[in-house]
């Protein structure tokens, strides 16, 4: 194995032209208005909405802060629980916790890695106060089901679409779920705003709320109504929002393309598991993660190792799970024995690199060193 000369991430952003860029930035210089519900923010928005095709969105500077701000639109009773995976990034848990309300973390499922919808319902008690779940690497969550028992109990849904960019089940546009769904615009994310996000949601009574608390809780001059955050998202995040609009589908191509040369290549490797997404989803193209079965050679450790030093920077997405942080180690919920899948699951995935230009004979050769691992012999690893 050679290490390559320069290093190979996980992901690349997304990124305009320069001279297109220019243009934008010349007309917000213009203009002397660079945040506060500027122009190019308002224009994103409406953008957005035909894009998402939902009814409302309201972006933010990034997309924990939309996230803070859909728990606490919602009014939750504070020191309420609110059900949640543990196989997320650090933002989901936290996000609930800055809200006073407690998380109670949720198994998840084998082959789709998000939350087991079918293990919510005996989390539930009398303090649960909402769901949420997370379309983790873009899998969608058992929605149907989640929004039933929601109904049933009475409690909110926020979902986090972090990774979900455009994804829709059987042709429904998965902003439209639950009572708010949040998308990250982060540097990383299939379409970025260099930092950012956005909350759908359906209830158009909600987007008076969200705008006051996006900044400060200010209503007009005279009239600060709530305690709000700063969540803006400036000018100029906005202007690169709406470049790579008329970017991302072809990124999202280009990302496909390298999906199925990883497929074509990988899929005769025993003991590699290629999470599938559903037929009836289109595939937000975010992350490509494989799972490393125990009767593979190599740990995903080992292989994340002798990959780095290849100079391929594959991550552990999602490792340590939320359930291992230390604010959370002494919750109940954060037992091994109440999340058994996503203990295991922990050390088993690797997220290869993956983005749209990222030169074919690289996945290749990645895709030869995997092989190459799943023909060492099993004794090797005693050693
Ligand atoms: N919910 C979920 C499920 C999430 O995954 C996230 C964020 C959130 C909520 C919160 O949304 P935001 O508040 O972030 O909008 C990254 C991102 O910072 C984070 O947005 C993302 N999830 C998380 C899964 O990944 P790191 O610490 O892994 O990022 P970093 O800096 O190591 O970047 C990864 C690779 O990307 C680098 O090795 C190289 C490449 N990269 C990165 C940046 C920032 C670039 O090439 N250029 C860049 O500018 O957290």
């Amino acid at each position: 194995m050679n290490k390559l000369k320069e290093p190979v991430y996980v992901t690349r952003p997304l990124l305009p032209d320069v001279n297109d860029l220019y243009l934008e930035i010349q007309e917000i210089i213009e203009s002397k208005w660079i945040t506060n519900h500027g122009q190019k923010h308002n224009l994103l928005e409406s953008k957005l909405e035909k894009v998402l095709k939902v009814p409302n969105a309201s972006v933010f500077n990034n997309g924990s802060i939309a996230l803070l701000t859909a728990l606490k639109t919602l009014d939750l009773p504070r020191g309420s629980d609110v059900i949640t995976t543990p196989f997320t990034f650090a933002a989901t848990p936290h996000c609930i916790s800055w809200n006073g309300l407690k998380p109670v973390f949720c198994d998840i499922e084998a082959d789709t890695m998000t939350i087991n919808a079918e293990k919510i319902e005996k989390l539930i008690t009398p303090n649960t106060s909402a769901i949420l779940p997370v379309h983790v690497y873009g899998f969608p969550c058992d929605v149907e089901k989640i929004d039933e028992i929601a109904e049933k109990y009475g409690l909110k849904v926020i979902y986090d679409a972090a990774h979900a960019f455009s994804t829709e089940i059987n042709g429904k546009p998965i902003g439209n779920f639950g009572d708010v769904t949040m998308f990250s615009f982060h540097a990383t994310k299939l379409y970025n705003t260099i930092e950012g996000g956005c909350l759908t949601y359906n209830n158009n009574e909600l987007k008076e709320k969200i705008y006051n608390l996006r900044n400060f809780g200010i209503k007009n001059e005279e009239e600060v109504v709530d305690i709000g955050i700063n969540g803006k998202m400036n000018e100029f995040q906005a202007s690169i929002g709406l470049l790579n609009l008329k970017l991302f589908k072809k990124e999202q191509m280009e990302r496909l393309k390298i999906k199925n040369l990883y497929i074509e290549h990988l899929s005769g490797i025993e003991n590699i598991r290629i999470p599938k997404m559903p037929k009836n989803v289109t595939d937000s193209c975010q992350y490509f993660p494989i799972v490393i079965e125990d009767h593979f050679p190599l740990t995903r450790d080992q292989i994340y190792d002798k990959l780095k030093k290849c100079n391929i920077l594959t991550r552990k997405y999602f490792y340590p799970i939320c359930s291992d942080y230390r604010p959370y180690t002494n919750l109940k919920s954060s037992s091994v024995a109440n999340l058994p899948l996503a203990n295991a699951v922990k050390h088993k995935v690797l997220c290869l690199p993956y983005y749209g230009d990222l030169n074919s004979e690289i996945i290749v050769e990645i895709c030869d060193i995997l092989k190459s691992f799943s023909k060492i012999p099993l004794k090797i690893l005693a050693n």
